[in-house]
């Protein structure tokens, strides 16, 4: 019998695409894995090629190759990462941009048409306990704020950094410190500077000094100008091959470690989109991302930007006033995730697209907490939310329907 690619519900036409991540070959969670959780896309990228250097056609096509033989297509590249020289204009920038430039022409050749990328300041996104233990026995990841003002003040013992807390952040940086034994301090070190998975980027204490020290001088209007001019750059070539450029926000949405951030809000984001208006300079909109500042309406975000989201992640964080927060449940946590998907059902139907989307994180649960995998890309936890979200989203196409 001959098998539905996009089922489409009934006379609602545009679904999102389920989609997951998959790190490539020696993840362990493997593309038939993927499959049976209900994806018919793979977000993935050639993790093998160092930051800034060309991707061949000859190595794209040998990873679609590997999907398209599991029965997928590859959807979204996450990330082609941009590298700390354009950030910071340093060193051969324009020749890394121009590469850049180059890997787009070739992946569009390839038929390969959204690439997402992030702009934070030499790391990627951040957590400091990556086995927060539940109360159902599942494991989540947690940013535990005092962790990170501790590593800043007292292990990174980084110059200034006292300027950038109140005092009663320092003493509760101190007590954070002093009440962490040697195991507990080397975890999160290694948490902040080793690289989360996807980051492209992994440090030694000395190499990361010197990645900080790097932008000096370079505040928040100055990094939006570097990532401006990088838009101005591969946008126009983007838009002439057809691929969607889509930014992940900072994660979390603020300034750390004195780095400036500039994708944290619906206003900086509208910035960029003015600033470059081509419809190919988008957005992944990640609502765990934007999700843990309450001063970020998501369901809005995704009316004012519904013609430039061209990836979605969906997962829900639970902050507190600590400034603390963890990845809940899918449905649960403090992103209304019904309203969002609402929206999106919205933009879907008007463009007349099929967004892909992905789970994600997702917690270590059942089996998974006897193996090793990507920190908050274990498969079952992945296969929970990816079910309860696509079950919101037919519950709302079937109401659509029904109205
Ligand atoms: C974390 C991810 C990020 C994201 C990049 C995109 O799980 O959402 O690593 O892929 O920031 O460039």
């Amino acid at each position: 019998m001959e098998q539905q690619f996009f089922p489409s519900y009934g006379h609602v036409k545009n679904r999102m695409q389920q989609t997951m991540r998959w790190y490539g070959p020696n993840d362990p969670v493997s593309l038939s894995d993927i499959r049976q959780a209900g994806c018919t896309g793979i977000v993935t990228a050639l993790h093998h090629i160092p930051n800034g250097e060309v991707w061949s056609v000859e190595e794209i096509k040998k990873r679609i190759k590997l999907i398209v033989d599991a029965g997928m297509e590859w959807s979204v590249v996450e990330s082609l990462p941009v590298h700390e020289c354009i950030k910071t204009q340093t060193k051969n920038f324009e020749q890394i941009i121009e590469n850049y430039q180059e890997s787009l022409r070739n992946l569009a050749a390839c038929g390969v048409k959204i690439v997402t990328y992030n702009f934070m300041p030499v790391m990627d996104w951040t957590r400091t306990n990556l086995e927060y233990p539940m109360a159902d026995g599942s494991l989540a990841l947690l940013y535990e704020k005092a962790a990170v003002m501790a590593f800043d003040l007292f292990i990174l013992k980084r110059k200034g950094a006292e300027a950038d807390y109140t005092p009663e952040e320092i003493a509760i940086a101190k007590h954070k410190f002093e009440n962490s034994n040697e195991d507990e301090k080397e975890l999160i070190k290694r948490n902040m500077i080793k690289g989360l998975p996807g980051s492209e980027e992994s440090f030694t204490m000395e190499q990361f000094q010197a990645a900080l020290d790097a932008y000096q001088g370079i505040d928040t209007e100055k990094l939006r100008s570097h990532l401006i001019y990088f838009l101005q750059k591969v946008v126009p070539v983007a838009e002439s091959v057809g691929i969607k450029m889509v930014i992940h926000p900072d994660d979390p949405p603020h300034a750390i470690l004195g780095l400036p951030r500039i994708v944290s809000t619906a206003s900086d984001f509208k910035a960029l989109a003015d600033a470059v208006p081509s419809l190919s300079n988008g957005l992944c909109f990640c609502t765990g991302s934007f999700g843990v500042r309450a001063d970020n309406d998501l369901p809005a975000m995704v009316k004012q930007f519904g013609d430039r989201i061209n990836f979605i992640h969906l997962r829900s964080t639970r902050r507190n006033v600590q400034g603390d927060f963890y990845e809940d449940n899918h449905l649960e946590g403090d992103v209304d995730m019904y309203a969002v998907i609402k929206e999106i059902v919205h933009v879907m139907q008007a463009r007349g697209v099929n967004i892909p989307m992905r789970p994600d994180h997702g917690h270590q649960m059942l089996d998974d907490l006897k193996k090793k995998t990507y920190p908050g890309y274990s498969a079952i936890g992945r296969l929970r939310g990816l079910a309860e979200l696509r079950g919101v989203e037919l519950s709302i196409l079937r109401s659509l329907k029904d109205n």
